[in-house]
C-alpha cells in the first residue's frame, strides 16, 4: 500500500497552472515509497551495469560522482496526481553513465534497479535524454534518505513512479520487461501529457 502522501495544496488542476491533465499542483515534496526504505549497507554501496553491455562495470560511490556533476531543472509528476513544477536537480546524467559501457546494438531497453525490490523499465532513447539523471541534490539540498539517498532516478517526461530511490544498477535489455508497477498495472511508458497512468 501506498503511504499517505499528506494534504495536497489544490492549485487550478490541468494546463492553467502548467500542469498535465489531471494533476494538482503543490509546492509541498511528498514522500511516496512503497513499503519502507529498503535495508541496505552505505559502506557496500555499489552500482552495477550489465546485461546487454560489452562486460559488467562495479563501480564505488566515489567513482560514480566523478562522472561529472550537472544541474537540470525540471517537473515531477506523481501518478497520485500531485505535481511539484519547480525542482533542481544535480547529480549524473544516465547518458554520461552510459559512457562507461559498451552497449551492444540489441540493447534497446532498461531495468533500472533499486535496493530493495523496486524497479523500473524504459526505452534506452527515454532515458538518454538529457534531462534525465541520478541525482544527489534536489533544491540545493543533500538528497535525504526517504526521497532516495545516496542516489536517485530522476525521469522528468515520465511519472514519478519511473523516478526510483535508492538505484543501484542498470541491467540493458533487448525487450520491454516491466518493472515493479509495470507487472502491476502500471504504464510501461508512464507520459504524464498522454495520461498513460493504468493498464486496465
Ligand atoms: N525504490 C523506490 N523508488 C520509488 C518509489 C518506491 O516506492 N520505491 N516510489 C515512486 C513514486 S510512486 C514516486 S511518485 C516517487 C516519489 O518520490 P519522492 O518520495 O522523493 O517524492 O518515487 C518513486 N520512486
Ligand atoms: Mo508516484
Amino acid at each position: 500500500m501506498l503511504n499517505k502522501i499528506g494534504k495536497i495544496t489544490p492549485g487550478a488542476p490541468g494546463p492553467e497552472a502548467g500542469a498535465p491533465p489531471g494533476q494538482f499542483v503543490t509546492e509541498k515534496f511528498p514522500v511516496l515509497t512503497e513499503g519502507s526504505i529498503p535495508d541496505f549497507n552505505i559502506k557496500d554501496w555499489a552500482f552495477t551495469i550489465n546485461g546487454l553491455v560489452d562486460k559488467q562495470v562495479v563501480v564505488d560511490y566515489e567513482t560514480f560522482i566523478s562522472i561529472g556533476i550537472k544541474t537540470v531543472q525540471s517537473e515531477f509528476h506523481c501518478v497520485t496526481q500531485w505535481s511539484k513544477l519547480q525542482n533542481i536537480w544535480e547529480g549524473v546524467l544516465f547518458k554520461d553513465v552510459m559512457k562507461l559501457v559498451s552497449i551492444a546494438s540489441n540493447a534497446k531497453y532498461a531495468m533500472v534497479h533499486c535496493f530493495g525490490d523496486y524497479s523500473i523499465n524504459l526505452s534506452l532513447d527515454v532515458l538518454m535524454d538529457d534531462d534525465v539523471l541520478f541525482a544527489v541534490k534536489h533544491d540545493g539540498e543533500d538528497i535525504t534518505l526517504e526521497h532516495g539517498a545516496p542516489l536517485r532516478l530522476v525521469v522528468p517526461k515520465r511519472y514519478g513512479w519511473k523516478s526510483a530511490k535508492w538505484v543501484n544498477g542498470i541491467e540493458l535489455m533487448d525487450e520491454n520487461r516491466p518493472g515493479f508497477w509495470e507487472s502491476r498495472g502500471y504504464h510501461m511508458e508512464g507520459d504524464p501529457w498522454k495520461e498513460e497512468r493504468f493498464v486496465i
